[in-house]
């Protein structure tokens, strides 16, 4: 029987990659390189101070702990205007409904993101109430593929680890739900989450069929 589902945020719920992008590149055009849509795919799922990491790897360019967290913290502000600007018809396809039908369904639903933001942008989209529990960049230490995110999601739901679900859209995610005992389904390219159980192309493929086919 799966009694929940943990939902990643960027990728799975809203596109927040396109902001992630138009901020880091403003960050690298300062700094006097370009940084690519493709650079950005690697920065997908990662934390803000090991996406600077690998910004600056990308560059060449080397800096302090102290620099570092200035450039992380100006990167967020801007970040963040565009953040403020959502609204809910941003949501990607499917997800909302999705949740809904967990909640009819008396199944349990948790956020489980790698984002410090994950609060001001379920806020901005009016998703929060479908959440019984959101762990976020602020609540973990280890970043995914360690399956802590979506351990104590499964903890302050109060579910069973084999009782879940998890849905991600990038590899490192894929790899942590599985690490945690978890089933998951991947958002996105079968190529790249090949390690899923199954890959839908967004929350708008998937039902309660689908789920209970999963265990
Ligand atoms: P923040 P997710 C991740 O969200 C993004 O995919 C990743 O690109 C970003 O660096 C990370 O959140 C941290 O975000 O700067 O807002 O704390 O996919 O785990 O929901
Ligand atoms: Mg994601």
């Amino acid at each position: 029987m799966i009694k929940a589902c943990l939902f990643d945020l960027d990728g799975v719920i809203v596109d927040t990659a396109k902001y992630h992008y138009i901020a880091w590149r403003e960050l690298a055009k300062e700094m006097g390189f370009d940084f690519t849509e493709n650079d950005n795919e690697r920065l997908k799922g990662v934390s803000r101070m090991a996406s600077l990491d690998i910004l600056l790897e990308i560059g060449g360019i080397e800096l302090n702990q102290e620099e570092k967290e200035k450039l992380a913290t100006r990167k967020n502000e801007h970040y963040l205007s565009f953040i403020l600007k959502m609204e809910p018809d941003e949501i990607l396809p499917g997800a909302r409904a999705f949740l809904e039908t967990c909640r009819e369904n008396g199944i349990a639903t948790a956020l489980g993101s790698a984002s410090k933001n994950a609060m001001t942008i379920l806020n901005r989209l009016e998703l929060t109430h479908l959440f019984d529990a959101i762990v976020d960049g602020n609540k973990t230490a280890k970043a995914k593929p360690d399956p802590e995110v979506f351990l104590k999601g499964a903890e302050e739901l109060g579910v069973e680890a084999s009782q879940c679900v998890v849905f991600e859209d990038a590899e490192a995610g894929v790899e942590a739900a599985l690490a945690a005992g978890m089933k998951c389904v991947g958002i996105g390219s079968p190529d790249i989450l090949s390690k899923a159980d199954i890959v839908i192309s967004g929350l708008d493929q998937m039902d309660i069929q689908k789920l209970t086919n999963l265990i």
